[in-house]
């Protein structure tokens, strides 16, 4: 057979390293060790009926500084492939959460429709599913840390210390999703023709509340129920939440309890004060709210905090994504944006998912900085800080000094640099 025929050498000449001469090929750290007798560490009998990972394994969540009552960022540098781990994927909860006994769930569909209609969880689970690999995206994920009362301290080079990727673009994971088809519900219950938006709440302690267009109701929301093979997590809104593909995290509410369809925006109160934001392009004066993710990427390895051996290979890898759909080409820059060759895009690409790219690097042990843009499939580019800035009307080297943790523009998705030092230490580098 053909595959039996390849030699190992054969093999590694068609690999994606066959590029790299041998002599340029000294791996930073690979050190030549036996292969040491397998180590019996536990007992086959004590697995767990529901199990653990490796007792080696210490990635985690770390707690925002704003917490009450629970905001929990991802370890997104240490992730690999495109599906958070279920237990890793980000917090973000307003309120107390639920406990809730999926015998007792129900949901409540009303407002404009000709039949009022309650499903419990079993009865969800007898309609036509679907299953969708998606991202959720806080609206504050990204947003420069430099804010007033941030714990990250500002070098005087402008880098800013100990600023990791899990720090500043932590507020987001990607998870397969299962669950049925708000249109199906929807057309279930029966539309009244004046029905124009939806309006969600939920069974936590403030019924955190938001509402939503029917025509993004009706077109690619879920009642997710399954979330990576399993139920939706407790943290993530067991047994049901809403999932609102693209759209800025809130907008899928969890522990959903009821949906009502209504005639015009609603802007609840959780809506209006936690999520609007001033805009600064008109002084302040008015409040915004943000709706789909723009496109979006960041360099996870190397990413602020690491610390590369010495020169050599390495594979520069990070996730791109975008509320607009799937992403078709990430840009990898090694020179400081002088130059940019496209990446390797994990497949398949999923619409509005994390998408993995990979990049092939040789370090020569100069200080550089590496950064990622990506396009997605309506032709939209990740734009640099002063883009963004130019959008906004604003000076933001000035104004995220004087910004609060609590105001300024999020859906903050200026291209990410990294500085990597001549130590091999790896630095936060927007403003410098
Ligand atoms: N019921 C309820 N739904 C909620 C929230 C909440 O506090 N309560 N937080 C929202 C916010 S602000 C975000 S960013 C996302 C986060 O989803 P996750 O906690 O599953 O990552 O959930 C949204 N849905
Ligand atoms: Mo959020």
């Amino acid at each position: 057979m053909e595959v039996k025929k390849l030699h190992r050498r054969q093999f590694l000449k068609k690999g994606a390293l066959a590029g790299f001469a041998a002599s340029t090929m000294h791996f930073a750290g690979a050190k030549t060790t036996t292969a040491a007798e397998p180590q019996e560490t536990q007992a086959s009998q004590d697995y767990k009926s529901y199990g653990d990972r490796s007792s080696f394994e210490s990635s985690a969540r770390k707690s925002e500084a704003r917490s009450f009552p629970a905001h929990r960022t991802c370890p997104i540098q240490d992730t690999v492939g495109i599906i958070t781990p279920s237990a890793l994927h980000f917090v973000s909860n307003h309120s107390v959460p639920p406990n809730i006994d999926p015998k007792e769930y129900s949901l409540l569909i009303h407002g404009l429709v000709d039949r009022p209609l309650t499903y419990s969880l079993e009865e969800l689970k007898r309609l036509p599913s679907v299953t969708r690999v998606h991202f959720l995206e806080c609206n504050a994920n990204s947003k420069p840390p430099m804010a007033k009362g941030s714990p990250t301290k500002i070098l005087a080079n402008g880098s800013l210390a100990f600023a990791t990727a899990q720090d500043i673009w932590g507020r987001t994971s990607c998870s397969e999703w299962t669950g049925v088809p708000l249109s199906l519900l929807l057309k279930e219950a029966g539309l009244q023709s004046r029905a124009s938006w939806i309006v969600s709440d939920s069974n936590d302690s403030m019924h955190f509340t938001y509402d939503l267009p029917l025509a993004k109701a009706m077109d690619d929301v879920l009642v997710a129920y399954g979330q990576n093979g399993e139920a939706v997590r407790p943290e993530q809104g067991y047994p049901v939440r809403l999932l609102v593909p693209g759209f800025e995290a809130p907008y899928s509410v969890k522990w959903l309890r009821q949906i009502k369809v209504v005639d015009e925006a609603y802007t609840p109160k959780t809506q209006a004060i936690e999520h609007a934001y001033s805009r600064p392009d008109l002084k302040g004066k008015a409040l915004w709210l943000y709706y789909q993710i723009p496109p979006k990427s960041v360099i996870l390895r190397p990413s602020g905090g690491q610390q590369l051996p010495g020169p050599g290979y390495y594979e520069i890898t990070g996730l791109a994504w975008s509320g607009g759909g799937a992403i078709r080409k990430v840009e990898v820059s090694v020179d400081g944006g002088k130059s940019w060759k496209d990446a390797r895009l994990q497949e398949p690409v999923h619409r509005m998912a994390h998408t993995r790219f990979r990049f092939d690097w040789t370090w020569n042990g100069q200080e550089t900085v590496v950064q990622s843009r990506c396009t997605d499939e309506q032709g939209v580019v990740q734009p640099t800080l002063d883009e963004l800035d130019k959008n906004w009307g604003i000076d933001s080297r000035e104004f995220w000094r004087s910004a609060t943790p609590e105001h300024g523009p999020f859906h903050f998705n200026a291209i990410q640099p990294w500085r990597v030092a001549q130590d091999g230490s790896v630095h936060y580098a927007m403003f410098s």
